[in-house]
């Protein structure tokens, strides 16, 4: 009830408590119980008498009925679970999958203290002030088109940082999206599967919010950046989520009904480790070599100077300036 009593304060200036009451069949008496709440959320809501209620301002804390209420969805973020605190929300979306949660159920937290990323790495997290969130999904794809799903998140997950923030955003093979140089976002993608079949998907996603330049840990001070240091603007970062899983939600069923292709186009536009000399360290080691394109599978295509050319699956990219 929460979700869409914000929804409807979302949606307009002043909202009678009749309107209120008959939209969600509740009594006046309930419809004020539930202001109060939200006030004692942090919701700033005038009551004028004769007009109702009016949202002035939201609080930044990350709440599941929040996100609800502003997503533009059928599934994404309808479901959301929030946490105030937790080791990593990729645990936790793994399990909600495993109970049976459905496509779309978000899981988010307003801090991580173990967040990880790709190979056993650490995604290091200041509380309120990033984004932690992993979204579980269940595509009828083989189990080697998964890893495109990265790429797909990476193309939602930068067109809405767009939409909330003066920010360009560009992407570095396979995962990282980075601003003038510094990583902005991590997205780690995560799969339960038997070797003939896909189960489910989590798509674990970092965005840096409200750190300012100086205020990032010292071990990533030097790669990291956020959206506050690039422009100035502390976001609402339940605005950004439910942006997020609109965007992910369209490109997503996008590619299920019509494949990679439109999704690689959109994709190589914000590409900056391609066309270019890259220095790629893989599971099965070190290439250095020109990186021209990625497979319609998402591979990176790298030549060596030695004309031997490699797809590579995983790898941290760095950009070859050295020559
Ligand atoms: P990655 O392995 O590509 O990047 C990890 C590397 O990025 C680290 O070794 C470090 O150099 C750098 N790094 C760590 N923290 C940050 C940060 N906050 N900002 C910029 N650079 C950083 C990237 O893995 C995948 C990250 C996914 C994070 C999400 S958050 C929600 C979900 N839960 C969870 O535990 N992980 C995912």
């Amino acid at each position: 009830m929460k979700s869409l009593l914000l929804r409807l304060l979302l949606a307009g200036d002043y909202v009678s408590g009749e309107v209120i009451s008959e939209q969600l069949n509740v009594s006046r008496t309930a419809v004020w119980k539930q202001i109060k709440a939200l006030k004692e959320q942090g919701y700033t809501i005038q009551s004028t008498t004769n007009k109702g209620y009016n949202l002035l301002q939201a609080p930044d804390t990350v709440y599941a009925h929040d996100i609800e209420a502003r997503v533009q969805t059928k599934t994404f973020g309808r479901d959301v679970i929030a946490y105030d605190s937790v080791p990593s929300t990729q645990p936790m979306a793994h399990q909600a999958a495993t109970n049976g949660s459905q496509e779309g159920t978000l899981i988010v937290a307003n801090e991580q203290t173990e967040g990880r990323g790709r190979l056993g790495r650490e995604w290091v997290v200041e509380k309120e002030q990033t984004i932690s969130m992993s979204l579980i999904l269940r595509p009828t794809i083989p189990l080697t088109r998964a890893p495109q799903l990265t790429l797909v998140a990476a193309v939602a997950v930068a067109r809405a940082i767009e939409k909330v923030a003066p920010i360009d955003c560009e992407i570095k093979w396979p995962n990282d999206l980075m601003v003038n140089g510094k990583k902005l976002v991590g997205i780690l993608t995560e799969m339960a599967a038997d070797p003939d079949q896909l189960h489910y998907v989590i798509v674990g996603i970092g965005i840096n919010c409200h750190q300012g330049k100086m205020e990032f840990h010292n071990q990533v001070k030097d790669v990291a950046t956020s959206i506050y240091a690039e422009c100035g603007q502390k976001i609402n970062r339940s605005t950004l989520i439910a942006e997020v899983m609109n965007e992910f939600e369209w490109l997503y069923q996008s590619y299920v009904n019509d494949g990679f292709q439109a999704i690689k186009t959109l994709w190589e536009a914000r590409a900056i480790s391609l066309q270019q000399r890259v220095i790629a360290r893989t599971p099965k080691g070190t290439f250095s070599g020109f990186a021209y394109g990625i497979t319609d599978e998402g591979q990176l295509r790298l030549r060596e100077d030695n004309g031997q050319e490699h797809l590579i699956y995983s790898a941290d990219i760095e950009l070859d300036t050295t020559s």
